[in-house]
C-alpha cells in the first residue's frame, strides 16, 4: 500500500502553464491511480479518457450481464484505505457496481476535476527540441506534456468480425464493448450472439432469461467455471474487511496478482481419489482459484491438465440434457488444454442450453455467411434476428495503444515500429519514444494479472521512476534497444514450448486475423516481474538513457 507524500518538496516545474508534467491517456484503474499519486507528489497531471464517464473498461462494457470475474474485494484499490468504507452489494459486482465503486473513489479523491472525458487521444507527437509531447484529441483539443502515460488498458480496441452485409441489418447490432449506454431491452426479441468468450458467456446468460430466441455461435468452447455469485450485506462486507490488508499483501506474492496462488502440490503426484477430493472442494468454492489456485503443474503438464479437463467435462455433461449440445460445449477431446485460454466464470450458462429458446450452433460447421436485413444466413438458411451481439473480443494488449498515431523521435510511428513485432522494456516503454510509459501494456503481466493489482504495483514503480527522473534533474528518458531486445527474448522464451502455444488465444494475438503471432502477456508471474524491476531500480535504471 502506498502513502501520499507532501507536495511541498516538489520543485515548481509547471512554470509554463500549458505544458503538463504528465498527461495520462486512459482513466481506468491504472490511469486514475497515476493521477492521484502523481498529484500528491506535486506533479502537474491530467487524464484524458475517451469514455463519457468514470469506469474505464466498465464504462464501455455495459452489455447485459457484464460483471467482474474477480471478487469485488480484490478488484478494488488498497490505496489510502479506500476499502474501509466501501460495501460491495455482490461478491462479483456487475458493471453498474464497478461504476458505483469508481464514483465512491471519486467522492474521496476528487479525481474527475482533473479528468477530461470524451477526449479520444488520436495523435501524439514528440518534439525533441522542447523535450515534450503534444497530444491531439479527435475533436481538436491539444495538450502538451513532458511525459505521457498510456493507460488505455488491454481491451480498448474492439474486434469486429468481417461478415458481409453487416450494414444492411435493420435491427440492433452492437459489439459488447460498444453497447448502448441506455441499455437494450431484449425481452421478447430474437437474439443472435456471435462469440463465447467471457463477454459472450455473460450476454448469453442474460439474454436467455428475457429473449424469445437466443442463437449462439460458438467457434471454440469456453471451459467456463462456476462463479458462485451471491449478494452481500453490511455484515458480509465487515467480515471480509477483517483480513483484507493481508489479502492485499498476498497479491504481490501470487503468480497472477490475486489473493491466492497455485497449490504447492502436483496433480501428477496425487492419487485419483486425492485429485477428485481437491477438484470437488475447489469446484464448490468456484471462481478463479479453480484456474490459478489449483495444482501447480496443471498449466505445465498436459497429462495432469487432462485430469482436470475430464472432471470439468463431466460437470458440464451433468447439467446439459441434450447429448449433442453437451458434446459441443464440452467435447470428449479438449479443444485446448484447460486454462491456457482464459476461462470465463458462469452462473447458469450451461443450464440455459436446456431451455427451448436457446440454441447452440457450431460456427466451424455452420458459420454466419452473411448478415441480411432481418437476420443472419448460414448454409442452413436464414436465422431471424432483432438483435445481433458481436461478442467477438478485442485487438488486445497493443490495439488500444496503436489506435493512437504516436510519432516519436524523427517522426517514427509506433504503428510502424510495432507492425511486425512489439518490443518493450518490461512492457513499460519502447526505444524511440522517450518520456512515454505504458501501464498494463503489452509484455507486462497484464492479461495474467488482476487489473487493480497491476494498477497499484506497476503504478508504484512508474511513480517511483518518474520521481527518480525529476529528483535527478533529467528531462528525458528512453529505454535502450538492448534492454528491450533482452526483455522481448525473455517473454518469447517463456512462451515458446509452454502450453500457452496450444490454444489460439488473444494472449498471443491469435484471435485477430493477420496479427503477428507474439506473446504479449508476460507469463513469468507477478512476483518475478517485480523482482526483476527491483534489480533494475537497485542498479540505477541502467536500462534507461537519462539526460
Ligand atoms: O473476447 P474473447 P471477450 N466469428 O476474445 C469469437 C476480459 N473480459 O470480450 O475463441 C466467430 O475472449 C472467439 O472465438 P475463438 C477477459 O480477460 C473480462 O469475451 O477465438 N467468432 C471467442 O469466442 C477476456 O478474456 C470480463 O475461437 C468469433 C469470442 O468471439 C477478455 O476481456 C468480461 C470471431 C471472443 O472472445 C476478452 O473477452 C469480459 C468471428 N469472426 C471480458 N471472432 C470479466 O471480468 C472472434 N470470435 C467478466
Amino acid at each position: 500500500m502506498t502513502t501520499a507524500k507532501s507536495s511541498a518538496d516538489a520543485p515548481d516545474r509547471n512554470k509554463d502553464g500549458d505544458v503538463l508534467d504528465v498527461l495520462v491517456i486512459g482513466g481506468g484503474f491504472s490511469g486514475l491511480y497515476q493521477l492521484d499519486r502523481l498529484r500528491d507528489l506535486g506533479f502537474d497531471v491530467k487524464v484524458w479518457d475517451s469514455a463519457g464517464g468514470l469506469g474505464g473498461i466498465w464504462w464501455w462494457n455495459c452489455y447485459p450481464g457484464a460483471r467482474t470475474d474477480t471478487v469485488g474485494h480484490i478488484y478494488q484499490f488498497s490505496h489510502k484505505d479506500l476499502w474501509k468504507d466501501y460495501d460491495f452489494r455482490e461478491r462479483y459486482p456487475d458493471f453498474a457496481g464497478v461504476r458505483d465503486y469508481f464514483e465512491y473513489v471519486d467522492s474521496k479523491l476528487e479525481l474527475t476535476k482533473d479528468v477530461e472525458f470524451n477526449a479520444f487521444a488520436a495523435q501524439a507527437q514528440w518534439d525533441e527540441d522542447a523535450r515534450e509531447w503534444t497530444v491531439y484529441s479527435s475533436d481538436g483539443k491539444q495538450q502538451k506534456a513532458r511525459t505521457v502515460l498510456v493507460a488505455t488498458g488491454f481491451g480498448a480496441k474492439p474486434l469486429y468480425p468481417n461478415i458481409p452485409g453487416m450494414e444492411t441489418f435493420a435491427g440492433e447490432c452492437h459489439h459488447t464493448a460498444r453497447w448502448p449506454q441506455d441499455g437494450l431491452d431484449m425481452t421478447g426479441k430474437k437474439v443472435v450472439v456471435i462469440g463465447t468468450g467471457a463477454s459472450g458467456v455473460q450476454v448469453v446468460q442474460e439474454a436467455a432469461h428475457d429473449a424469445a430466441e437466443v442463437t449462439v455461435f460458438q467457434r471454440t468452447p469456453n471451459l467456463a467455471l462456476p462463479m458462485r455469485q451471491r449478494r452481500l450485506d453490511r455484515a458480509d462486507n465487515d467480515a471480509v474487511r477483517g483480513d483484507l490488508p493481508e489479502r492485499f499483501d498476498t497479491r504481490y506474492r501470487a503468480f497472477a496478482g490475486f489473493d491466492f496462488d497455485f497449490m504447492p502440490e502436483n496433480a501428477a503426484d496425487a492419487t485419483e481419489e486425492e485429485r477428485r477430493t481437491t477438484y470437488e472442494r475447489c469446484w464448490a468454492e468456484g471462481g478463479f482459484p479453480l484456474w490459478l489456485g489449483m495444482y501447480q503443474d496443471l498449466l505445465a503438464d498436459e497429462a495432469a491438465n487432462r485430469t482436470f479437463y475430464d472432471f470439468w467435462r463431466e460437470k458440464v455433461h451433468e447439467r446439459v440434457k441434450d447429448v449433442a449440445t453437451a458434446e459441443l460445449l464440452a467435447p470428449a477431446e479438449p479443444p485446448h488444454p484447460f486454462g491456457v485460454k482464459r476461462p470465463a466464470l458462469e452462473q447458469d450458462y450451461f443450464d440455459v442450453f436446456n431451455q427451448d429458446n436457446v440454441r447452440l450452433i457450431d460456427q466451424n460447421d455452420e458459420p454466419v455467411l452473411e448478415i441480411v436485413e432481418n437476420g443472419v444466413v448460414t448454409k442452413n438458411g436464414l436465422i431471424e434476428a432483432d438483435v445481433i451481439v458481436l461478442a467477438t473480443g478485442f485487438d488486445n494488449n497493443r490495439g488500444g495503444i496503436l489506435a493512437i498515431d504516436i510519432q516519436g523521435v524523427d517522426g517514427e510511428r509506433l504503428q510502424d515500429k510495432w507492425a511486425d513485432r512489439v518490443d518493450t522494456f518490461m512492457g513499460l516503454s519502447t526505444s524511440g519514444f522517450p518520456n512515454m510509459l505504458f501501464l498494463y501494456g503489452p509484455q507486462s503481466p497484464s492479461g495474467f494479472c488482476n487489473g487493480p493489482t497491476s494498477a497499484e504495483y506497476q503504478g508504484d514503480i512508474v511513480v517511483e521512476f518518474l520521481e527518480h527522473v525529476r529528483r535527478n534533474g533529467h528531462s528525458r528518458f528512453e529505454s535502450t534497444t538492448t534492454a528491450e531486445k533482452e526483455w522481448t527474448a525473455h517473454v518469447d522464451e517463456l512462451f515458446e514450448g509452454s502450453m500457452f502455444t496450444k490454444a489460439r488465444s488473444w494472449y498471443w494475438g491469435a484471435n485477430v486475423p493477420g496479427k503477428p503471432a507474439q506473446m504479449l502477456n508476460y507469463s513469468g508471474g507477478v512476483p518475478t516481474y517485480f523482482g526483476k524491476w527491483d534489480e533494475v531500480k537497485t542498479a540505477g535504471y541502467r536500462e534507461y538513457d537519462l539526460s
